[in-house]
């Protein structure tokens, strides 16, 4: 797709569209401390972020069993493949690969783990998209490193990757960096292992990880270069676009400030320099990093695509008065305009076509969009004697918001594909909660660890199989 092979828009999806869906390791998993694996930050998160860590690892975190994928991995992607995936976007546990973080050697038990999984990939004809780092920072990188404020943590990303690139590199052709790279400013514990309570982390602190995720992504893209010819490195944002709560000039310039805090993480991956914007804001705000000679060097190693998720806008305003909104950890106001999910989340399909045409305009790189989707609390019910759950809702969200990425294209975008967020139910990442399903397949599951784990297809199984057998003809 993005070879220089790009035919000009025609308003519909084209030929070779990755159509599939995505999950996180530490979400699907399970088995978190078997197969040698050591532990990782989301073991001390029974909660999500919605309590500080505990100690240690606590029963009633549901991501120790989650939804078993370590086990049932063959059956849940025999149901990805009659759904007609082209595509699964899955991530490797760094800590299933390196145990510690810092270990000298991988665990060869772990990496054997996704030897497997690509080889029923393979099996089924789906191309695999591999998240190196997603929300799964190894604990004692978090707890003896500080997570990302130590610029130790490059040199031990590149050596996890580095033993991917070489061991799987010949079979995945599309890697993401860091799930929602700009996430990190917000939440610096689940997004870059860093122990410290925010509170107490200063600007410079924390940007100063951020300066050490990037420089680590480039210098992978370029390792993943050198050691897998033709693979494709993409950055991976959380977009959110950020309208203006009413006309007057102070919140349209609020809303051009709170974008760059997301802007920034694609202009430095893509361009391969900080913007302008985010030194006046270090100039601005007394942030002064250390950034080598090396770095700037190794920071001009861009990305070859822009992959992001998407689930909401948001609205922004200059007058601190303004209430904050529920369920959105990036800031902003409630766009009096939208409904909401039950969680809260703003639904706004239109949101993902404008944030493409951004994106696409901005950076004239492939998009591919890694994660949509909608968390909803499904009931299981018997249709013809069979479990299933009639989720008109889920089809619906995903029907607008795949219509509005058909108008991206014809916009002119160039997309290489669209995965799904949590094409089978997961743990969900920010409340840690079972009950928030996305799946098109359910698995039996409760939040208080009850259930067979059984897999059951909901009505919208057959509805995104034929969306993709049609290759998005049958959106409405
Ligand atoms: C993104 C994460 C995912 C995923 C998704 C939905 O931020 O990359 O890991 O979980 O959001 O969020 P949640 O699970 O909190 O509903």
């Amino acid at each position: 797709m993005s070879n220089g092979t790009f035919t000009p828009a025609t308003g519909a999806f084209p030929e070779g569209f990755l159509w599939g869906g995505a999950t996180a390791a530490n979400q699907v998993e399970g088995a978190f401390n078997s197969g040698g694996k050591g532990l990782s930050i989301q073991d001390v998160m029974p909660q999500g972020i919605t309590t500080p860590p505990t100690e240690g690892p606590t029963p009633d975190n549901l991501k120790q069993v989650a939804i078993d994928f370590y086990n049932r991995y063959a059956e849940d992607i025999a149901l990805f493949a009659e759904m007609g995936f082209k595509t699964y976007r899955f991530s490797i546990a760094w800590s299933r690969v390196f145990p510690n973080g810092d270990d000298e050697a991988p665990n060869e038990e772990g990496l054997a783990f996704y030897d497997r999984v690509l080889d029923e990939l393979q099996k089924h004809g789906i191309e695999p998209l591999v998240t190196i780092s997603h929300y799964e920072t190894p604990l004692n990188l978090a707890r003896t490193f500080g997570g990302w404020t130590n610029r130790a943590m490059i040199g031990f990303y590149e050596r996890y990757s580095r033993v991917l690139f070489e061991r799987f590199g010949s079979r995945v052709k599309y890697w993401l960096t860091f799930n929602e790279i700009n996430s990190v400013l917000h939440e610096p514990f689940l997004s870059g292992g860093i122990p410290t309570p925010k509170a107490e982390l200063s600007e410079t602190d924390l940007y100063q990880a951020i300066h050490h995720e990037l420089v680590a992504s480039a210098r992978v893209t370029k390792l993943a270069r050198e050691i897998a010819p033709g693979a494709q490195v993409g950055c991976m944002i959380l977009a959110m676009p950020v309208y203006p709560l009413t006309p007057s000039p102070n919140d349209v310039v609020k809303a051009m400030d709170t974008a760059h805090g997301s802007y920034a993480f694609g202009d430095i991956h893509v361009r391969g320099a900080y913007p302008g914007y985010l030194l006046r804001y270090f100039r601005d705000n007394g942030i002064a990093l250390d950034i080598t000679e090396q770095d700037r060097e190794d920071l001009l190693n861009t990305v070859d695509f822009v992959s992001f998720s998407y689930y909401m806008s948001v609205a922004e305003t200059a007058d601190p008065a303004a209430l904050k909104g529920p369920g959105n950890i990036m800031g902003g106001v409630p766009n009096p305009t939208l409904e909401a999910s039950e969680w809260g989340w703003q639904i706004d399909p239109q949101g993902l076509r404008v944030v493409m045409n951004d994106y696409w305009e901005r950076w004239q790189k492939p998009l591919f969009v890694v994660e949509n989707g909608i968390g909803a609390k499904d009931v299981l019910v018997e249709v013809d004697g069979v479990p299933t759950v009639e989720d008109d809702y889920r089809i619906d969200y995903m029907n607008d918001h795949l219509v509005q990425v058909r108008e991206a294209i014809a916009d002119g975008a160039e997309v290489m594909g669209y995965t799904s967020w949590g094409c089978i139910d997961v743990v969900s990442a920010s409340t840690a909660q079972l009950s928030k399903r996305y799946g098109f397949i359910y698995v039996d599951r409760n939040d208080d660890g009850t259930g067979t784990l059984n897999r059951y297809k909901k009505k919208s199984f057959e509805w995104y199989k034929n969306v993709i057998s049609s290759n998005g003809a049958t959106l409405s």
